[in-house]
């Protein structure tokens, strides 16, 4: 069993309750059409109506849900899915999260629900698929998930077994998370994917309802800014304890934020410094690779990376 939970982000969280979020899909009238697109090309499994079965038998707020199939049980090797885009709206923020409420059903390690995001370069990745963030989905902060790790099913991390109460799912990410198309301020599109085998268990599937999405304010940084931030030297790299960035050209005076993620798009250590040779300590890093990128503010003007061996 593996856990997702992303302590950095209790942070952003707490100011999330503060707050109402930006956009709300309860799915309970028409609106959800702005927000969802039901992909009808394979077997019409997905619904939004009002459930009707033994363990999906209510919505979160009533009546209705989106899920799979009202009624009947998911079919066997389906790959059915819905995809949540949110474009046009406000992108000023430097931080945004998807909650959303889930219920699930299914075959135990062998049939389950993935998320997919288009990332960086339009392609499709799962994003619960932990290898797969920070190469292609720079920014990608995480999830946090309130009751339940995911788990391994097929060649999937997803969600699997069944769990008959209401579970939140918190999807965190930044303005820039999904760099795409050249797009200045691009869309967000998360695709919501069903995964079945050929064994028939006739299980209930998959149920979500109140998507909210939140924006948590600030300035983000853009694209062109992350493209332009200046290549800092960092030396040594390779590194086993401690290496030094150098910031000659970027200390001004005001003291700068640098931020190291590792390759999850998590990021591990946050500090403060005037220092133009700013040593930074990996001592107590696991071995891989880390991005470093150094803050002016909320703009990012210098970044780097480094292998701790
Ligand atoms: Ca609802
Ligand atoms: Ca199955």
């Amino acid at each position: 069993m593996k856990s997702f939970y992303l302590l950095l982000f209790i942070g952003l969280t707490t100011i999330c309750w503060a707050q109402s979020p930006q956009i709300t899909i309860h799915f309970d009238d028409t609106t959800y059409q702005n927000y969802i697109t039901i992909d009808t090309s394979s077997a019409k499994v997905w619904h939004v109506g009002k459930p009707q079965k033994t363990l999906f038998d209510s919505a979160y707020n009533a009546p209705n849900v989106i899920l799979t199939d009202t009624i009947n049980s998911y079919p066997t090797n389906d790959t059915s899915s819905f995809i949540l885009k949110l474009e046009n709206v406000i992108w000023s923020s430097s931080g945004y999260e998807i909650r959303y409420r889930q219920k699930k059903d299914f075959e135990n390690k062998k049939d389950g629900g993935i998320i997919l995001a288009k990332c960086d370069d339009g392609k499709w990745y799962n994003i619960l698929n932990n290898s797969m963030l920070g190469s292609h989905c720079l920014f990608f902060y995480g999830f946090y998930i309130s009751t339940n790790n995911l788990d391994y099913f097929g060649n999937n991390f997803g969600f699997t077994g069944t769990d008959s109460t209401w579970e939140e799912i918190s999807i965190n990410f930044m303005c820039n998370a999904m760099r795409i198309q050249n797009k200045s301020w691009p869309d967000v599109e998360l695709k919501f994917m069903l995964i079945s085998d050929s064994n028939q268990t006739n299980q209930e599937g998959w149920m979500i309802d109140d998507i909210r999405f939140y924006d948590y304010g600030g300035t983000c940084s853009s694209i062109e800014e992350f493209n332009q931030a200046e290549a800092l030297n960092i030396f040594p790299n390779p590194t086993y304890d401690n290496s030094y960035l150098d910031l000659s050209n970027l200390i001004k005076g005001n003291a700068l934020r640098v931020s190291i993620t590792n390759l999850l798009g998590e990021e591990v250590q946050l500090s403060y410094t005037s220092e133009s040779l700013t040593k930074l300590s990996f001592k107590d890093f696991p071995s891989g690779i880390y991005q470093i990128m150094v803050f002016e503010e909320d703009k990012i003007i210098g970044k780097s990376k480094i292998i701790k061996h």
